[in-house]
């Protein structure tokens, strides 16, 4: 915007910035906050953005209560005092109303303003999501509810303003223009070939360690621990089965992935050691693969397998974390320098999004050690991480690992 803007005559601002948030990514992102810092400097002023928070009150599986401090998703705004209308979503009028007082507010002011969307998630996340698994009631108010268009078409046809026969056209009409923009879209992609990731050479491991290893009563214990509900627990009927398959890999093998790491975290718990983690989205998993904290279906109420495991067990904290990779991750290696005897796991919800941290890594976790004698045992989770860039060359570099699967038989 500013380089189009820089081609016109000096405070023209013709060009008209319009920027779209979801509510944790708005609240969780120091990003946010240094672009509305941007927003008055000289350097950088683009006449005034137009914010508008498409507030779901969720961030994949993550509640507001977990993704934020501050009341609203959009407190951050308030920093630079730029006008801030909360609208409900269900009522397009208001929605057009306060779009067109957003509109008059940046063309006369030139300053940002922000139009704060309340709304619902009515289909789950798109990267494989059930929010029945983690948002249990909010999940069945949301069922329940009639779709926008159909509120607004009833309002319009009992107002007399438009007949069923004119909704019905209007609706044709909408959907022949999104088709005819899906076939131009689609005729339009290119075909773009995929980077392929570069082959990192396999570690070389000299054998299993024999003081890493735990008894076979230990792994049932954990297997037990996922069937041992809490007296009338409604577990989700999807998650019944996979709970179950625990019991049954923790007698006859097979682990897989999800259960090998648990069993990971359950056998440093009854050691003793405390166990952390925290992550986006990082209860369930953002494979739905993890489920360390289960829902009831009925309820909502929160039951946590690995904090049951026996009487000294160590204390196990699981976080679903703020949209935050810089402030979320050094968080965790602070911790963990002072957590010495805990496992403090910080998880990225891709692996490659802990480039958005990549100083604390260099700043911190490989080079602590060397300029101020500082350890941490952090260790981070970086799913299907391709190109997160860990330094290799400093001396003693680098308690970053990519894998947590420390403690399996
Ligand atoms: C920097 C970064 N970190 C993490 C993610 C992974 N991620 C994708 S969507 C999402 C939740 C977003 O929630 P919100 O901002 O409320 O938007 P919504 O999906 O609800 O519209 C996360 C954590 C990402 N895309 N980018
Ligand atoms: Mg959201």
């Amino acid at each position: 915007m500013r380089a189009k803007q820089d081609v016109k005559p000096i405070g023209t601002f013709s060009w008209l910035p319009i920027l779209v948030h979801g509510d944790a990514a708005f609240a969780g992102q120091g990003v946010v906050v240094e672009t509305l810092q941007m927003s008055q400097l000289r350097g950088y002023r683009t006449g005034g953005t137009i914010h508008v928070v498409v507030n779901n009150q969720v961030g994949f599986t993550t509640v507001p209560q977990d993704a934020r401090s501050s009341v609203y998703a959009t407190d951050v705004a308030k920093t630079i005092q730029a006008p801030i209308f909360h609208v409900n979503g269900d009522d397009p009028e208001s929605v057009v109303h306060v779009a067109q007082l957003a509109f008059e507010y940046r063309e006369r002011f030139h300053r940002d303003v922000v139009v704060d969307l309340v709304c619902y998630r009515r289909r789950g996340h798109n990267e494989g999501d059930d929010p029945s698994m983690t948002q249990p009631l909010m999940t069945d108010l949301i069922q329940a509810k009639r779709s926008v268009r159909r509120l607004y078409t009833e309002s319009l046809v009992g107002r007399g303003d438009i007949t069923e026969e004119e909704y019905e056209e209007a609706k044709r009409d909408f959907q022949d223009r999104l088709e005819v923009a899906f076939a131009e879209t689609h005729a339009a992609e290119t075909g773009a070939t995929p980077i392929a990731p570069e082959s990192t050479p396999a570690v070389e491991l000299e054998g299993t360690p024999e003081t890493t290893a735990v008894s076979q009563q230990v792994i049932e214990l954990i297997g037990d621990a996922f069937v041992n509900k809490p007296e009338g627990f409604t577990v989700h009927s999807k998650i019944q089965q996979l709970l179950d398959k625990r019991l049954d890999m923790s007698r006859n093998g097979n682990i897989d992935w999800g259960f090998g790491e648990l069993l990971a975290f359950g056998s440093l718990l009854v050691e003793g050691t405390p166990v952390r983690l925290a992550g986006q989205d990082s209860r369930r998993g953002t494979f739905v693969q993890r489920h360390a904290v289960l829902h009831d279906r009925a309820n909502g109420q929160e039951w946590l397998p690995l904090a049951n495991l026996s009487e000294n067990q160590g204390r196990f904290w699981v976080y679903d974390s703020l949209l935050s990779e810089y402030a979320a991750m050094a968080f965790e290696y602070g911790y963990s320098v002072e957590a010495t005897n805990a496992l403090v796991l910080w998880e990225a919800q891709f692996g490659d999004f802990a480039n958005g941290a990549q100083s604390v890594i260099d700043e911190y976790i490989s080079s602590a050690e060397q300029k101020w004698g500082q350890h941490s045992a952090v260790t981070l989770l970086l799913p299907t991480a391709t190109r997160v860039r860990v330094p290799t060359t400093p001396p003693r570099a680098s308690s970053v690992s990519c894998s947590c699967a420390r403690r399996t038989t």
